[in-house]
């Protein structure tokens, strides 16, 4: 199977990071949104990565619905819990933390156009969705190891690969002192394997 990715994706770094803890081989094609779009579009008529393009010829995008893939594919390290309330309270974390990143990725794109065409209230908006999100993150984790039930989840790769996306795209927004939990939590989870080996090279250590 084939990874079409943009290597600082915190979508595609959640699929090579669920790829790494299955222990699933496959093949990376680095494609970037902007300069590889004709590629891109061939596979996912959104224009976005990640994509997953299997061996049968098959396509599967959008990150969740790859990692729900994978998770099918594999027993070695489930990723989806089996039982529905802990399956959907994963599901559930991991969607946030996706909009987060959604929001984390408009404001880095409104902040490229040119200074005068920028609406400071757009960023302002997704900017506030960000703090929603990290404090909702924050009191949903209190004093648990993992976000979901008692084991390590989707849940928990999508959070990591959210703060880490915030560190390197955000770093002024300093959330690791805001946020306690998520502070030291990202500090114990962070030390995965699968976690340090797909790390941007920005970003060579979790504090
Ligand atoms: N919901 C999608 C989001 C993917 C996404 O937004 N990817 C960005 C890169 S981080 C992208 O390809 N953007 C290009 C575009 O929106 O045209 C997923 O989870 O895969």
């Amino acid at each position: 199977m084939k990874l079409i990715t943009a290597l600082h994706s915190p979508f595609g770094r959640k699929i090579r990071i669920v790829l790494a803890e299955k222990k699933i081989d496959f093949e990376l094609i680095i494609a970037k949104p902007g300069e590889d779009d004709a590629l891109i579009q061939s596979y996912n008529p959104l224009g976005k990565v990640p994509v997953l393009a299997l061996d049968d010829g098959r396509v599967i995008y959008d990150s969740s619905v790859i990692a729900e893939h994978l998770d099918y594919l594999s027993p070695v390290c489930k990723l989806f819990p089996s039982d529905q309330r802990p399956m959907i309270s994963a599901k559930r974390t991991a969607a946030l933390a996706d909009g987060i990143c959604d929001a984390a990725v408009a404001v880095v794109m409104e902040q490229r156009r040119p200074s005068a065409l920028q609406s400071q209230d757009a960023i302002n908006r997704q900017h506030d969705k960000i703090i929603r999100g990290l404090a909702a993150l924050e009191s949903q984790l209190e004093e648990k190891r993992w976000f979901s039930g008692d084991a390590y989840s989707i849940a928990d790769i999508g959070v990591i690969c959210m703060l880490e996306y915030l560190d390197l795209r955000l770093p002024q927004l300093q959330w690791a002192t805001h946020y306690p939990a998520l502070q030291q939590y990202h500090q114990r989870v962070g030390e995965r394997a699968a976690i340090i080996e797909t790390r941007p090279v920005e970003m060579t250590s979790v504090a």
